[in-house]
């Protein structure tokens, strides 16, 4: 793939450095000895008595290597050309499992499967010996990870900061159908992708108080911070597919700082100092598991600045490396803000350009907005962070009075343009007043920022009407969407080898891997009956592969020739898993009460729901008990049999994903048209060739556009019919179908009554938020019809064939390279070896 072999790049290498030392091999010999080697001096356990779990610590050591090689190689490249990089800031990364990744990234699978057949292990065995690292909630820290790995695909000059924490999103488990939290101290084992950069640290400061002093006869402000905590870096290199790039995502851990001075005057105290020093590692401990409310607490915020204060600390020193004046940032740095969450960016930068490199106040509030760009992931105008004023003050009171300077210089402006529209001036402000004042970070980040993106067409469109409405009249060019994308290594290439090969014969090629939109290639044979045959039989393994992890996880038997409907995401009242139960219910009561002869009729049904509720969302957290409630009824009934099962998959996550979409023939994407901002799960599931059950909403609206909204079932109320039906409320008749089923939950058909009583109230007709009665006709519409399509398997695999054929739009590849054009202006820096 790389187009050089082994010899011509040492040469170019050596050319180009000089002293550039050999390449590690790669070969099976040599991969066998590297492995063996690691296992005896990293592992530390004889290289004649290993288990499973030091097999894989040794073979991910041995693909550390060769990351590292890589890794060190563009960066030197970069260096030397210094090109204008991206830096991605996010507190969330959900990179799952690494290893797989890797040796697919690399291009040397296959060798190290041989090399380690030789040894007597196989490599899937070891693969699953690795835990996830999930450093993030769900699709916006998903998006991060396929991003990153689309920036090294595509060679970009970038990094990836981020905090890393100790403890990540936790392990969901099930007690007696209800969800209980586990904490996920996934470090306990080593972490081998990471290299800690003991060298590579920052000190952050909070608190104190801000002074004025004289500096050549000017008075300035200086910040007296009351407390430092250090920063210290752990690298970890991204490679790219088909390339020898591999990028940084460096995550910040906090450390007590040996800028301490202790003066201890006995035993005690000495003791109680060096406690109260270990709480400085509190800050990067642990991830805050709501994937949408925002609270104000001291700590979330005190992770933000954390982890924007390193990074920019750390991108203004490799700036200063080969540049004195500042004017030039623009050209060498853009900064790609992910959500609000470090919009503490734009005030740090701010900050260190005025009070520590003495720019005038313009000069820096031109050069800042130059440089950050924002995208959001939100659709609720309340989803949006607020931070109140009191404790912004007190953790950083330099930083509140740059906000209060900024958002009277934009307030100033804005007279000028809108005159004394007073309600309109208090809308866009900042500063929300109130009992508690508050900072609307979003508002922050739209002053500051040159572009605010959002994540779908449909997302853009709302963010004009609802959420940023004064902002989008105001400055209409500010803002644009892009498109989500997933990245076909990892959901199509890692975690579904047996489709990946079958592509690849099919389009005579392995180019799609790297240029997805050749996948388009697909529709020619979407009717040809070997394409056919293959297809069915490429996922009859994949379902294989998923019933026997569902038969082990809950002991449940399923049927192959079942049609598995999947519903797998964060559990949202307006994602809907309510509805989808209501329809299982539905589905059961109907073969309840039918015929022998009607039931020979119905197709067999595997509904499989999986997600994590947020620890501290109750209504969340009773849709998944309502789920096994339900499940214990129905897969223990005799008349029912194999033609319904209801699985709840515990645990979702990036591997669990990589397992369930490959083996799923439909797959559910069904909020309430206007709530979700885009959606990437069904991205996943097009490009593996299950067909799609959905509302228009996020980016089904652009999946139709390019598979054809006949080869989807699509349902509910339209976007622009939303307002009226809430206006209409309680003069909405919910069909019987419905009302029938929500009694069957109020009068205890599935136990728990009493407990169920609130999730049903949210039914009620004048209370039902997200539509679900008036959705539901339509819903049981678009079941019929994914039923009557599954029982003609022919249509049904074009459909599917025509589903991956239509996924090229949905790569990651595609987003980059969006954002890379129209948002940071950055050019691709491709190492020449
Ligand atoms: C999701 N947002 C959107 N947020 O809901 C989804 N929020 O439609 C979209 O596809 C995806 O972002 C990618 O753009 C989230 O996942 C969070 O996880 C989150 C986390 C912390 C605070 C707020």
């Amino acid at each position: 793939g790389l187009g050089m072999d082994f010899g011509q790049r040492k040469a170019k290498a050596e050319k180009m450095f000089g002293l550039m030392d050999v390449f590690l091999k790669n070969d099976s010999v040599s991969l066998q000895k590297d492995i063996l080697d690691h296992v005896e001096y990293t592992v530390a356990r004889s290289r004649f008595s290993f288990d499973d779990f030091e097999a894989y610590q040794a073979l991910s050591h041995s693909i550390r290597d060769r990351l590292i090689e890589r890794w060190h190689d563009t960066h030197l490249y970069v260096k030397k050309q210094d090109p204008k990089r991206v830096y991605f800031l996010s507190l969330e990364f959900l990179m799952g499992r690494s290893m797989t990744n890797s040796v697919i990234n690399l291009g040397i699978r296959d060798q190290y499967a041989d090399a380690l057949n030789q040894l007597g292990f196989e490599f899937e065995v070891l693969a699953e010996q690795e835990g996830d690292a999930a450093l993030g909630n769900g699709g916006l820290a998903r998006l991060s990870a396929c991003l990153m790995d689309s920036l090294a695909t595509l060679d970009y000059p970038a990094w990836g900061y981020g905090l890393r924490y100790q403890y990540g999103l936790f392990r969901q488990i099930i007690l007696d159908g209800f969800q209980l939290e586990q904490p996920d101290y996934w470090l306990n084992f080593g972490n081998p992708w990471e290299i800690e950069r003991v060298h590579v640290s920052y000190s952050v400061k909070f608190y104190g108080t801000v002074e004025e002093e004289d500096l050549d006869g000017e008075r300035t402000k200086v910040w007296i911070p009351g407390e430092t905590v250090e920063a210290v870096a752990y690298d970890n290199p991204i490679p790219g597919y088909g390339t020898r790039s591999a990028l940084n995502l460096r995550l910040w851990a906090a450390k007590p700082s040996d800028k301490y001075d202790m003066e201890s005057y006995n035993t005690g105290d000495y003791i109680n100092a060096i406690m109260n020093r270990q709480k400085a590692e509190t800050i990067s401990n642990v991830l805050y598991p709501d994937d949408r409310s925002y609270q104000g607490k001291e700590l979330r915020l005190k992770q933000q600045y954390f982890f924007v204060s390193a990074s920019l600390q750390d991108i203004i020193r490799r700036f200063k490396d080969n540049h004195q004046n500042f004017d030039e940032l623009p050209d060498k740095v853009a900064l790609q803000i992910n959500d609000t969450h470090p919009a503490l960016a734009i005030v740090e930068l701010m900050r260190m350009l005025l009070d520590e490199e003495h720019l005038d106040w313009n000069r820096a509030f031109e050069i800042t907005c130059k440089i950050f760009s924002f995208t959001t992931h939100t659709v609720e105008p309340g989803g949006l962070e607020k931070v109140p004023v009191d404790l912004l003050g007190h953790l950083l009171p330099r930083h509140l009075q740059i906000i209060y300077e900024i958002n009277y210089k934009f307030m100033e402006e804005l007279k000028k343009i809108i005159g004394q529209d007073y309600d309109r001036l208090s809308r866009m402000s900042i500063i929300e007043e109130g009992a508690v004042k508050n900072v609307r970070v979003a508002n922050l980040s739209i002053v500051c920022s040159h572009t605010v993106n959002g994540v779908s067409k449909v997302h853009l469109q709302l963010l004009k009407e609802r959420v940023f409405k004064d902002f989008c009249e105001l400055w209409p060019q500010k803002f644009h969407y892009k498109t989500n994308g997933v990245t076909q290594r990892r959901w199509v290439v890692v975690s579904n080898p047996n489709l990946c090969s079958l592509i690849s014969k099919w389009l005579g090629t392995e180019s799609w891997i790297r240029n997805v939109d050749l996948l388009g290639g697909l529709r020619q044979y979407a009717t040809d009956p070997d394409l056919q045959r293959e297809w069915k039989m490429a996922k009859k393994v994949n379902k294989l592969r998923l019933a026997e992890y569902i038969e082990t996880l809950s002991g449940v038997k399923v049927s192959l020739d079942a049609m598995f409907d999947v519903q797998v995401k964060r559990i949202h009242e307006y994602k809907r898993q309510l509805l989808n139960i209501l329809g299982v219910i539905h589905r059961f009561d109907c073969i309840k009460n039918m015929s022998a002869s009607d039931k020979g009729k119905v197709v067999p049904r595997v509904c499989i729901i999986g997600g994590k509720a947020a620890p501290g969302y109750d209504i969340a957290k009773k849709i998944i008990k309502l789920c096994h409630a339900v499940a214990d009824k129905i897969n223990n009934d005799a008349d029912v049999g194999d033609l319904l099962k209801l699985v709840f998959i515990p645990d979702y996550n990036v591997s669990v994903a990589e397992l369930v979409i490959p083996g799923s023939d439909l797959s559910q994407h069904i909020s309430t048209a206007g709530h979700e901002a885009s959606g990437t799960g069904s991205m996943k599931f097009l490009m593996n060739g299950c067909l799609l059950l959905a509302t228009a909403d996020g980016s089904t609206v652009e999946i139709m556009e390019e598979v054809g909204a006949e080869n989807m079932f699509i349902f509910g109320a339209k976007l622009d019919e939303i307002p009226a039906l809430r206006e209409k409320g309680a003069s909405l008749k919910a069909p019987l179908q419905f009302a029938r089923v929500v009694r069957m939950v109020r009068d205890g058909y599935f136990g728990f009554e009493d407990y169920f009583k609130s999730l049903c109230d949210t039914l009620e007709e004048e209370k039902d938020f997200y539509l679900l009665g008036y959705d539901f006709t339509s819903y049981l519409e678009a079941q019929a019809a994914a039923d009557r399509a599954f029982v003609d398997q022919e249509k049904w695999t074009q459909m599917s064939i025509l589903s991956t054929a239509g996924a090229g739009k949905f790569s990651s590849d595609r987003t980059i390279e969006e954002y890379a054009k129209h948002t940071w202006g950055i050019e691709p820096c491709k190492c020449p070896f």
